[in-house]
């Protein structure tokens, strides 16, 4: 009849319309969305370079000029190192006293600041000779990373806490709960600050979380089991976990290596998602 035809064509054009809707829409917040879920990352080796075998490396940076500066643990074998990164040769070598188990390790300015495990006590070294000038105390739990952004120092104590301290007083300024999605990341170990984000190896795992040092938020995880795991396969079976992670910010390179390990690896990243 005359009123049933325009209703089915009214029908017909309303379903039109919100089919269009909803495909626009789509395609609009595909256009315009952010990512924000944390990506991951796979990692090539460009380089090897040898490293002590009997440096137990809790602590690593890089300081130019073919320079690392590390820390080792253990009682009785720690201590604070200058090392060649072409040849691995330890140049300068400060013994601790075999009460501490020598921690994370940081260079701000002429100063290398050290902290210890189980102990709030920390140490700061002259980057030229590593003769100790200072012995301070923290407020963290106890010591296990530090790095710097050149302004404040940044701690962790195997706990998922992310530390701010101020370097002149050595106070907390700021803490953050390390985060990822909703799950708290505990045992954050060394630490490396690397083009704006702090990154942390979490024990005893092959994994560094990329953290936002504003919020405490894993940004990022980048996976490196194929490190330990091949240096496990040519046979060396005494090697620890992956620990230590040094940024030369003037090339944007990265080195990692790990407690006994008898390599030191310049890597790359590879998004896998
Ligand atoms: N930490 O790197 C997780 C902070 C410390 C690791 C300590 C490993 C213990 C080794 C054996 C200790 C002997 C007293
Ligand atoms: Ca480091």
């Amino acid at each position: 009849s005359f009123t049933k035809v325009p209703l089915l064509v009214l029908l017909v054009m309303a379903f039109a319309v919100v089919a269009l809707l909803g495909i626009s829409s789509v395609i609009w917040s595909t256009l315009t969305s952010t990512d924000h879920s944390p990506k991951f990352y796979a990692i090539q080796v460009l380089n090897e370079f040898p490293h002590d075998p009997n440096s137990f490396t809790q602590g690593l940076l890089y300081a130019g000029n073919d320079t690392i500066f590390e820390s080792t643990g253990l009682y009785g074998q720690s201590s604070v190192r200058r090392v060649a990164l072409h040849s691995g040769e330890v140049e300068v070598l400060q013994e601790m006293d075999s009460s501490y188990f020598g921690e994370g390790l940081t260079l701000l300015g002429e100063r290398l600041f050290q902290v210890t495990w189980l102990t709030k006590t920390g140490f700061i070294y002259d980057r030229n000779n590593l003769s100790k000038i200072e012995t301070f105390t923290h407020q963290m739990r106890d010591g296990w990373g530090l790095a710097t952004d050149g302004k404040v120092l940044f701690g962790s104590d195997g706990t998922s806490m992310l530390y701010q301290l101020d370097p002149q007083t050595l106070k907390v300024i700021a803490k953050h709960i390390v985060k990822y999605e909703n799950l708290e990341v505990h045992y954050l170990n060394e630490l490396e600050f690397v083009n704006g984000e702090v990154w942390a190896n979490v024990w005893p795992t092959d994994c560094i979380a990329r953290i936002s040092h504003k919020d405490g938020t894993v940004v990022g995880w980048i996976l490196l089991e194929n490190l330990r795991k091949g240096l496990i396969a040519a046979g060396q079976t005494d090697i620890d976990v992956l620990n230590g992670i040094a940024w030369d910010s003037n090339d944007n390179r990265i080195f990692v290596t790990g407690k006994l390990w008898p390599k030191l690896y310049e890597i790359k990243l590879q998004p896998v998602r």
